[in-house]
């Protein structure tokens, strides 16, 4: 079972429904419900309160409530959680309820909320509601509009969800080291009338980064330009899930950006809109179309399209350093010289070194497999795909079209099976090539190259 209760509630594990809270004698405080896993969980389909169609958090969930009294109520724990961020490794992070980012928070325009948020970290917090119309003094920026939440100690926000919409909340409480270390979450109000903005599927997820050296499990929390994990909700790829949609649904991808940089969002094979913002739904007026979308700092961005081409379609930021784990991020550029005697010489400083990229970094998926990487780190670029490897890592995942998708399921249908005769394929050998134009570009003398033989002890490319 995923969800683990601290109290002594059943679950059942569609819905994970809060009628199981005894109705006769509240608690002062809501029970604490946390997960331990990086699973995509079931949709929570609201058993109180007033309906909505939910939204799928990708390798995470959605964070239960009660009603006490017509408020919905919802217990948020800051602590330190094991993420583990793709099969192989596992980081060191703070988060809420067990894992980082925290639960998404699913509400209705107009709801009253209340939030009760404990703090087990060993410093101070508070939780910034970011983007919410509410009062003053519920903000949570620590210091200015309330004191520090200690730790051990509970403090409760309360405010009405006025804006239907997509938010965020992060802690304004020693923030550089906070948010590195993976405190945030998502929040979705959700419109009061089901029928608006209807979708088939509406996913949600954080872009976020992470400087954590090959070896290593916490990240460096001062870090501002070179992080080596370029993550989705703290996974990389293949870590992430699919995007799981049958043909014809309607999808919404809402992504937030809270990393240090920009992320121009690409999608493959379909053609999007950008429906909403932070600041609301745009008006179908002004919006265009677009296969690309740069999401900045601190931004939001809900795209929508009609999933009407079948296929393994790709999804991932355009930055290519952004599709990289962290063994990438140290690797000089060798195109083109030849290592010829190099490896007998490196190995003698380094034992198991082989002379890799010659021909470029593609043979380093190959070699993943052989090669012997530090403890607790991913290959810099992993994931197999029905052809070969597929050469990426990071903020990238993929869209899968299917006729025959059960409703809202988030099973990973397999691979693609591609019609006869749809494929690029390999032209006959026998076929002469036409001359080259041009001379070929001269190979590099090994003599004339520098090497820098330092340790790769976080000295990260640029970004
Ligand atoms: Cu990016």
């Amino acid at each position: 079972m995923m969800i683990s209760r601290r109290n002594f509630l059943q679950i059942s594990s569609a819905a994970i429904a809060m009628s199981a809270v005894s109705k006769t004698s509240l608690a002062a405080i809501p029970e604490i419900v946390s997960i331990d896993k990086a699973d995509t969980q079931p949709l929570l389909i609201p058993s109180t309160g007033r309906s909505y169609q939910p939204v799928t958090t990708l390798n995470g969930w959605s964070l239960p409530w009660r009603m006490n009294a017509g408020v919905k109520e919802f217990h948020l724990v800051a602590e330190p959680v094991k993420r583990e961020m793709a099969p192989g490794m596992i980081a060191n992070l703070w988060g809420y309820n067990g894992q980082s980012p925290g639960p998404t928070i699913e509400v209705v325009e107009g709801d009253r909320v209340r939030i009760f948020v404990t703090n087990r970290l060993p410093e101070v917090t508070s939780v910034h509601w970011h983007g919410q119309r509410l009062p003053n003094g519920m903000d949570g920026v620590s210091g200015l509009t309330q004191p520090p939440i200690e730790p051990g100690k509970t403090y409760v926000y309360e405010f009405e969800a006025k804006r239907a919409g997509t938010f965020m909340y992060h802690p304004h409480a020693d923030e550089m080291t906070q948010m590195a270390m993976g405190m945030m979450g998502f929040w979705i109000t959700h419109p009061k009338t089901p029928a608006t903005m209807k979708v088939d599927r509406d996913f949600v997820f954080l872009l976020n980064s992470y400087d954590i050296d090959p070896g290593s499990y916490t990240p460096r929390t001062n870090t501002m330009t070179e992080f080596n994990l370029w993550t989705f909700n703290s996974r990389v790829f293949p870590g992430i899930a699919p995007f799981v949609a049958k043909k014809g649904d309607k999808v919404r991808i809402r992504v937030g950006n809270l990393t240090m940089t920009n992320h121009p969002i690409h999608l493959h094979g379909h053609e999007f809109e950008v429906t909403g913002t932070d600041g609301g739904w745009v008006p179908k007026t002004a919006r265009w179309p677009e296969v690309t979308t740069d999401i900045a700092v601190g931004q939001m961005r809900a795209i929508e399209f009609i999933a009407d081409a079948p296929g393994d379609w790709a999804f991932h930021c355009h930055k290519s350093h952004h599709t990289m784990n962290a063994m990438g991020h140290t690797v000089p550029n060798m195109i083109g010289v030849n290592q010829d005697g190099i490896a007998e010489q490196f190995s003698k400083l380094v034992p198991d070194y082989m002379s890799m990229g010659e021909t470029g970094m593609a043979e380093m998926s190959d070699m993943a497999e052989m090669m012997p990487l530090p403890e607790n780190t991913l290959p810099m670029m992993t994931g197999k795909g029905q052809f070969g490897a597929i050469n990426m890592g990071g903020m990238f995942t993929l869209l899968k079209v299917r006729d025959n998708i059960v409703q809202n399921s988030n099973a990973d249908p397999g691979h693609y099976q591609q019609p006869k005769g749809s494929q690029a394929y390999e032209l006959a050998e026998n076929l002469a090539l036409p001359a080259a134009t041009h001379e070929p570009q001269a190979k590099t003398s090994q003599s004339s190259i520098e090497f820098d033989v330092r340790k790769p002890e976080h000295k990260g490319m640029e970004h």
